[in-house]
């Protein structure tokens, strides 16, 4: 069974990041010149967000990874935000030990009790209606793969559509978007989003060319020319005490859909995280020799860099 599991996280993660990268150029410029240099290509964790509901809520993505194995690891609390989040760990105890391990998940949910009622009501009014969740056929059809090998394509397929695929509720309106907006940037965000990855973030300690993430910053900057979130006051979020250092680019625009037409408004960016080595282990690039939990205030400050920039 773990074959099995190991096979569709390999195909599913795959897909999801081919779909990334053809929405998002700077996905593919920065990709393309770190493989161009030969350096150690590795995903730490990609993050998708979504608003409560009994059929969107976490617990939803949550257990369609827990189909494929995932576990979850910990728990984390947005003060500021009004959001929660958990994350999780890939299975397999060996991989774990190993240095090639698929990347973690990080899954966030907005908690909207304590916006105005305004706000509520329209969440409310795209996540009430929804009748049905995947999960249980999606579990049943995990089940039948093991007499029927063979529908592993169709299966990774539809799981890859649902998690690229946007929100399982109907196209909101632009006015909808603003009026969430209005209160939280996350909302309005994952109103048009939903189901979709915001970030794949790529693993800098695994790297043999920066010694630094202070160094791969400069590169990106200077080199490809991006820019980057600077919330909180500088572009490192976190330190060596904290275990974490981490740094993300700003989301690229998309043209999407509002019920009365098409819009440009951020969709994704691109995160660098630096994990140190927990204590009396080495860099030497095994999964279980680094940190590898999140940090709340690290985490507060990534979630900034899908905010709607004003227009110069
Ligand atoms: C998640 C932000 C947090 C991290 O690595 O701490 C995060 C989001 O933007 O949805 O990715
Ligand atoms: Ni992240």
């Amino acid at each position: 069974m773990l074959k099995l599991q190991e096979k569709i996280i390999n195909r599913l993660i795959k897909h999801l990041w081919l779909n990334y990268k053809n929405k998002v150029q700077q996905v593919k410029k920065i990709e393309n010149t770190i493989r161009a240099e030969g350096d150690h290509w590795s995903e730490d964790h990609l993050a998708f967000r979504t608003l409560p509901g009994s059929f969107c809520g976490l617990h939803i993505l949550q257990e369609i990874f827990e189909i494929l194995g995932y576990s979850k690891a910990d728990e984390y609390h947005f003060k500021d935000k009004k959001l929660n989040a958990i994350s999780m760990n890939p299975p397999n105890d060996k991989l774990q030990h190993s240095s090639k391990v698929p990347p973690k998940i990080f899954i966030s949910v907005l908690e909207p009790e304590s916006f105005s009622q305004e706000f509520q009501k329209c969440i409310l009014k795209y996540t009430e209606d929804l009748e049905n969740s995947p999960v249980n056929k999606l579990k049943s059809e995990f089940l039948a793969l093991k007499s029927k090998p063979e529908n592993i394509d169709a299966f990774v397929e539809s799981l890859t559509l649902f998690l690229s695929n946007g929100p399982v509720w109907r196209t909101p309106s632009f006015k909808d978007y603003e009026l969430l907006r209005k209160e939280s940037e996350y909302a309005a965000w994952t109103l048009v989003y939903g189901n979709t990855p915001n970030h794949f973030t790529v693993s800098i300690h695994l790297m043999k060319k920066f010694k630094t993430l202070k160094n791969f910053n400069q590169f990106i900057q200077k080199e490809l020319g991006i820019s980057m979130n600077t919330a909180g006051g500088g572009i490192i979020k976190g330190s060596a005490e904290v275990q974490l250092e981490q740094s993300a680019t700003l989301a690229e625009e998309l043209l999407v859909p509002f019920q009365d037409g098409f819009r440009k408004i951020p969709y994704a960016f691109v995160e660098f995280a630096f994990r140190h080595p927990l204590l009396g282990k080495k860099r030497d690039g095994i999964w279980c020799s680094y940190y590898q939990g999140f940090v709340t205030d690290n985490a507060d400050k990534i979630f900034e860099s899908t905010n709607l920039r004003k227009q110069a």
